[in-house]
């Protein structure tokens, strides 16, 4: 088995020949940048090597941000390819790839990353802990993410970009119909990266499990940090089934069985199905902890104790148990018969049951609340209107004889992005609107937020809401062209328009994040938002080891209880005690080279190689398991200028420029 070299670069397109050139370019700049201003100790050993889930979360946000751009250029070039009939900017060829690469993008590598790096971030700080219960596990999760990313990313400059649509189904996705290496990059970067965030969701189930501060039980939690650990028993129970189904795929693929070809005794049918097993819980992975950051927003800015706490967790755990049991709702088409299509009908429909619950939850905490008009708090509020639509288009999809109509159609794709971006998309936002100033020390700007938030809902809604009427009207799903008699052109133009001005209102996001951190106060102390929960009960940015001593809780709400009872004594010096951490590693960076470099020689079939590649892993796994470091000691007396000096200043008030 063997690739010819001659078609191991991607060549004869000219857009593509353009992003080689400019990739090249930007990495030996990057480089030569980083050499030239000596940065390669300070990124290696702030960064690189660190355990802190703090650091970690901030590198997975990084990671999700630059995935986001490489993800929207995707859908944008799809808009514009669609925007008038018989277009030829994409052939069709191309247009599967993209579309391909898009969708398994933004879910596993743009609204993983930043949320799991937003869990990162806050979790431990909401629950009072000095970090996360295994941050060495954490950091290896983090770099199998990353390795797996980059891997999935250069498919389409080397190689071959996979397309056979991010559900991959077989038989398409056989070696027999897509005969180059593409889909092993899909098979094998997944692969990586799932094995990552598997590891999250049991470093995150220990984490929340065990690392609870005094006082803290579970109907105590923040809600961010209850959806974070249901996701995570999600995460745990439904990942496996993704990777027995890319192994078996890259059995299939590489290795010659034939687990999912019919012609040779095994079932496609099978890949559907484990795929959507894995695939609709993925859906309650994303959307789950931005359903609890919104929670906490929302009682932020609305001055209030989440409204139906109990239900609200209730919920929750009814929408994790269903969510396993939804996945045919996805092929009602495929030949089921009419029992097995109502039995998953009525599930499907039943989890508009809790959602319910939470909308109105949601809509009575603010109810009578002194709203504040945050950037943060507008992306809330846009949430609920904008996501009841991706719902109510849901349960209408539920109905199976009904999606015989709306299957792979244009709006199956409007419903399923009704979903992702109020529901993911505007969450996110709104976390790292409110998170930004605990995590650098300066708030985003409000007035380029305001910029930002408008354009982006707006330009949203102009792409999509017009899908609705062109899927009705009969236009499919991953179509590269139509014809013009077919009388789409009008819509599929305002939906190209819309998309311009949504990528104007992240471009706004990326500006604000760079005029801030030039021009933005530094002076905001620790609380600039008059927050409810623990993580605002630390310096701004947070001390490397989060607390002095670690908070004792009464109530849900711990840190607004704290302030209202005067209860935020400054630390004395004989409060102090030495902290324990655990050091810096080498090790998961080193694992996820060494992951990479085997997955590379694997995508292109070059087992020997691959197989002398994971020796490296072997070599990792001996290495830490005779890694007898015991991690260091914060001293007492750092301890105790670090607190002086940020608690002289603590409580400033709310001044954070929010009128
Ligand atoms: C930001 C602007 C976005 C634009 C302009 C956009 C546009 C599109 C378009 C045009 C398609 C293909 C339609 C077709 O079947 O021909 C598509 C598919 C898809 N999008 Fe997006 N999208 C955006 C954001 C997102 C986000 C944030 C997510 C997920 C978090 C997402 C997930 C997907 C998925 C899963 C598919 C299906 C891919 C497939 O058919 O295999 N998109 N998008
Ligand atoms: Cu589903």
């Amino acid at each position: 088995m063997g690739i010819k070299w001659d078609e191991f670069f991607v060549t004869g397109d000219p857009l593509i020949f353009a992003s080689q050139i400019g990739i090249a370019l930007t990495l030996v700049g990057a480089l030569a940048g980083l050499t030239y201003f000596k940065k390669w100790n300070y990124l290696w050993s702030e960064w690189f090597t660190t355990v802190d889930h703090k650091k970690i979360g901030i590198m997975y946000i990084l990671v999700g941000v630059v995935m986001f751009l490489r993800g929207g250029i995707d859908g944008l070039m799809m808009k514009g390819q669609t925007a008038v009939p018989e277009n030829d900017f994409l052939n069709a060829q191309h247009y599967n790839e993209v579309f391909t690469t898009h969708g398994v993008i933004m879910i596993l590598f743009v609204a993983m990353p930043l949320l799991i790096g937003l869990m990162n971030f806050v979790i431990p700080l909401q629950i009072g802990a000095r970090d996360v219960a295994f941050p060495q596990l954490n950091a290896l999760s983090f770099w199998l993410t990353v390795s797996g990313a980059a891997l999935f990313n250069i498919s389409f400059i080397i190689g071959g970009s996979p397309d056979a649509g991010w559900t991959s189904y077989f038989p398409l996705a056989g070696k027999e119909f897509s005969p180059g290496i593409g889909n092993n990059f899909y098979a094998v970067a997944l692969q990586i990266a799932g094995a990552g965030t598997l590891m999250t969701g049991i470093n995150f189930v220990v984490t929340v499990l065990k690392m609870r501060t005094k006082g803290m039980t579970l109907m105590k939690m923040p809600m961010f940090t209850w959806t974070s650990f249901i996701t995570s028993i999600i995460i745990v129970a439904s990942f496996p089934i993704f990777t027995v189904a890319l192994a078996l795929m890259t059995f299939d693929r590489t290795f010659g069985t034939h687990f999912f070809t019919i012609s040779g005794g095994g079932m496609d049918m099978l890949w559907a199905n484990l795929f959507w097993l894995w695939g609709h819980p993925e859906v309650y992975i994303v959307v789950l902890p931005a359903f609890g950051m919104l929670s906490d927003i929302i009682s932020t800015f609305a001055r209030k104790t989440l409204y139906g706490y109990k239900s609200m967790v209730i919920s929750i755990v009814m929408i994790s148990v269903l969510s396993m049991l939804v996945w045919v709702h996805h092929f009602f088409t495929m030949g089921n018969s009419a029992g097995v299509n109502s039995f998953f009908s009525i599930t499907t429909m039943a989890i508009a049951i809790p959602t319910g619950v939470k909308v109105f939850n949601w809509l009575f905490t603010m109810r009578k609340g002194r709203i504040k008009f945050t950037t943060a708090m507008l992306w809330a509020l846009a949430f609920v209107p904008n996501f009841v639509i991706g719902g109510v288009t849901g349960v209408m999809l539920a109905m199976a004889a009904a999606d015989y109509q709306y299957h792979n159609t244009l709006f199956l794709v409007a419903h399923f992005h009704y979903v992702l971006i109020p529901g993911v998309v505007f969450p996110i936002f709104a976390g790292l609107y409110f998170w930004w100033p605990k995590m650098f020390g300066y708030m985003l700007n409000e007035k380029i937020g305001k910029w930002h938030f408008w354009l982006f809902v707006v330009g949203f809604n102009v792409t999509f809401m017009p899908m609705f009427f062109l899927g009705l009207d009969g236009a499919v799903r991953r179509a590269y062209t139509y014809s013009a008699e077919t009388g789409f052109g009008p819509l599929m133009m305002i939906s190209a328009v819309g998309s311009v001005i949504l990528a104007a209102g992240f471009a706004a996001l990326v500006y604000n994040i760079y005029w801030s951190a030039r021009n933005a106060d530094r002076n905001i102390g620790n609380d600039p938002w008059d927050a409810r929960t623990l993580e605002w009960a630390t310096a701004t940015p947070v001390q490397h080891y989060n607390f002095a001593s670690l908070p004792e809780v009464t109530k849900l709400d711990a840190f607004w209880h704290m302030k209202k009872n005067n209860q935020l004594q400054p630390l004395s010096e004989d409060e102090i005690e030495e902290i324990h951490l655990p050091s810096n590693t080498w090790i998961p960076i080193y694992m996820g080279v060494v992951f990479g470099i085997s997955g590379f020689l694997l995508v292109f079939e070059w087992t020997i190689a691959a197989g002398v590649a994971a020796i490296g892993i072997l070599a990792g796994l001996a290495f830490r398991s005779f890694d007898y470091d015991e991690g260091f000691h914060v001293h007492k007396d750092e301890i105790f200028e670090t607190e002086s000096k940020w608690r002289k200043g603590a409580n400033k008030g709310v001044k954070n420029h929010v009128s």
